[in-house]
């Protein structure tokens, strides 16, 4: 008996999420007699929102698994993002849409693309075979581009994942995209009555700039005013985890999902400085006006990673 585990990275998103539940049903029409998804932490509210309308069941959380159990990576595969013992264990599979850093002892099966999401590329594993799917694996599959894509108003997005929406709406007769996405977006944004530090924590990722350790956050709302009306308190956040966490560089993006608006908050002067050369921008009252730079992969980090090489 063939068995995988499919998990996702520490911070899930709905991206990964559902594209961790899709690649188990491809996996076991593909290959394995079972597979079976996990998460390495809790899932966002888009995500608990999408699994409650969809009727499926929220994975169990694992963080390690036995030596030699096979895997599949989806959504990330640098080994900081993932499981505790990825060296123990056999990758068989990886299916992303991010920069490759990996290695492996053994070949494996692995599909890459720069398209703007995971559940693009498995749409285009289903096609290329002839798997018969269900309707809530095509809405789940529409839901991942959606997400990841901010409804086509990020800049990851590319041509290929707007004609594949397209196909989709056909397919799963989901004909206006706003209201399917507007519920999604709300779910996310709220986050009224979690503790400060878990907000500014929700979408975190952490970079090695050179030996200069960036946090760089972002809080991706329906109501960006709310958030900057509390920033007082979200510096308070933001000094305390720069300390705890030992980070050089820290920034927050509260990026407003519909009027696509990035406006970020900056702790000291000295990641103020930082930030008012890479944009070339003035930073007043620890506020940085970074325009439409809604992806924090395609427009923030590549920046900075210049910068501080
Ligand atoms: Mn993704």
């Amino acid at each position: 008996m063939r068995e995988i585990k499919v998990v996702w990275h520490k911070i899930p998103d709905t991206d990964c999420v559902l594209s961790a539940i899709i690649a188990c049903d491809y996996l076991e029409k593909k290959w394995y007699n079972k597979a079976t998804p996990y998460i390495q932490w809790g899932v966002n509210k888009e995500t608990e929102y999408l699994l409650r309308e969809l009727n499926i069941e929220k994975p169990e959380i694992k963080t390690n698994f036995p030596a030699g159990t096979n895997i599949c990576l989806v959504d990330h595969n640098e080994e900081f993002q993932t499981l505790d013992n990825l060296s123990e264990l056999n990758v068989e599979w990886v299916i992303d849409h991010h920069k490759l850093k990996f290695e492996t002892a053994t070949p494996l099966n692995m599909r890459v693309e720069p398209i703007c999401s995971t559940g693009s590329i498995l749409y285009k594993m289903y096609k290329e075979s002839d798997f018969k799917i269900t309707k809530e694996i095509w809405t789940m599959m529409l839901a991942c581009i959606l997400s990841d894509s901010l409804l086509f108003r990020s800049a990851t997005t590319t041509k290929e994942d707007i004609i594949l929406a397209e196909e989709l709406k056909e397919i799963t007769w989901i004909h206006n995209f706003e209201e399917f996405a507007m519920p999604m977006f709300n779910a996310k944004s709220d986050l009224w009555n979690m503790e400060i530090e878990k907000v500014v924590k929700y979408d975190y990722k952490e970079f090695d700039f050179n030996w200069i350790k960036a946090g760089i956050w972002t809080l991706e709302t329906t109501n960006p005013w709310y958030w900057l009306w509390r920033k007082d308190e979200i510096l308070w956040a933001l000094e305390k985890i720069k300390k705890e966490d030992n980070l050089d560089f820290i920034m927050l993006s509260i990026v407003d999902i519909i009027w696509e608006k990035n406006t970020t908050i900056i702790l000291d002067w000295k990641d103020s400085e930082v930030l008012e050369k890479v944009f070339n921008i003035k930073i007043e009252n620890n506020l940085a006006d970074l325009k439409n730079r809604l992806s924090r992969k395609k427009q923030v980090v590549p920046e900075l990673t210049k910068y501080f090489a």
